[in-house]
């Protein structure tokens, strides 16, 4: 990364390289973030797996809550034999095994996307619009798999909205799933962006470890239906929601300074108080 001292001594770079703390970048990560999608979503999609492979397996909404705390959805399963079916035994090694089981779940996800019953949250595509317009890079770091990504962002309002990210770190292409900071990290070095150049957005305990520990300390939470008692400790701003105009935002953590919503100008201040100028 770029030292102070770099930036004092190289003039001509200076020009060319903006100052370490002025916003850049909006970085989301997916699943309770840009949609609620893990009740309706993929907790449906796993239970239709199972089903699909015959058997009795069935993830209930206060079961799925627990299973949550591992990210990943194959991990996810791995988890769930190991506690919930001990005994479970199957012809193939279980690796094979479980990553059949998740290639349908990815299928009946991605068909669930495709019907529409789950929009985009509050707020996110005003956001999304808003720093679009004003120059901002955008990018997603998420656990979930990128067909996922690709069919909630294909199932929007917004007609080629997956091409406003211009990087997208999904699913497997890091060693380790958040709370990790690895795909933060591939996110930022893809970005070519120090940290102090960022806004993070979570839903989730395990996303604002993760952010935090990838040094994105200019963070925002916007709870979601599993998340709400969940520890945010470090977050600088947690909300119920983005929020629209007419549909204000509530904030847990943080101010709204007088906003019905998170805009941007609440975002660069935001941003400011988190990364004054000349900090790194
Ligand atoms: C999201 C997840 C994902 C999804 C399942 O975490 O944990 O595992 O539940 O996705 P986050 P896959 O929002 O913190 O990124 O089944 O595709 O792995
Ligand atoms: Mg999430």
């Amino acid at each position: 990364m770029y030292s102070a001292t770099f930036y004092c001594f190289e003039p001509q770079l200076r020009e060319v390289l903006p100052p370490m703390s002025e916003l850049e970048a909006l970085i989301f990560d997916v699943d309770g973030t840009l949609a609620d999608t893990e009740r309706d979503g993929h907790r449906v999609a796993f239970n239709a797996a199972f089903a699909d492979a015959g058997l009795d397996w069935h993830w209930s909404v206060p079961l799925y809550g627990q299973l949550l705390s591992v990210t990943g959805g194959k991990e996810r399963i791995a988890e769930y034999l190991r506690v919930h079916q001990p005994d479970f035994r199957c012809t193939e090694p279980l690796d094979e095994f479980i990553k059949g089981l998740h290639r349908r779940k990815t299928e009946h996800f991605v068909r669930i996307m495709g019907a529409g019953d789950i929009p985009l949250r509050s707020g996110v595509l005003r956001l999304l619009c808003e720093a679009r317009d004003a120059g901002l890079r955008l990018a997603i770091a998420t656990t979930t798999t990128l067909e996922n990504v690709e069919a909630l962002l294909s199932a929007a309002p917004q007609p080629g909205l997956m091409d406003w990210f211009e990087v997208i770190a999904a699913g497997d292409v890091v060693p380790n799933k958040k709370p990790a900071p690895d795909i933060y990290e591939l996110v930022l070095r893809q970005l070519g962006l120090s940290p102090s150049a960022c806004i993070a957005f979570e839903d989730s305990d395990n996303g604002v470890r993760s952010a935090l520990a990838a040094g994105l300390n200019a963070l925002v939470v916007t709870v979601s239906s599993y998340t709400t008692a969940q520890d945010f400790s470090g977050a600088a701003l947690v909300v119920d929601q983005l929020g629209e105009p007419d549909q204000p935002a509530k904030a847990m953590v943080g101010k709204l300074a007088g906003r019905g919503c998170v805009d941007l100008d609440l975002l660069r201040a935001l941003h400011q108080s988190v990364f004054p100028s000349g900090s790194k």
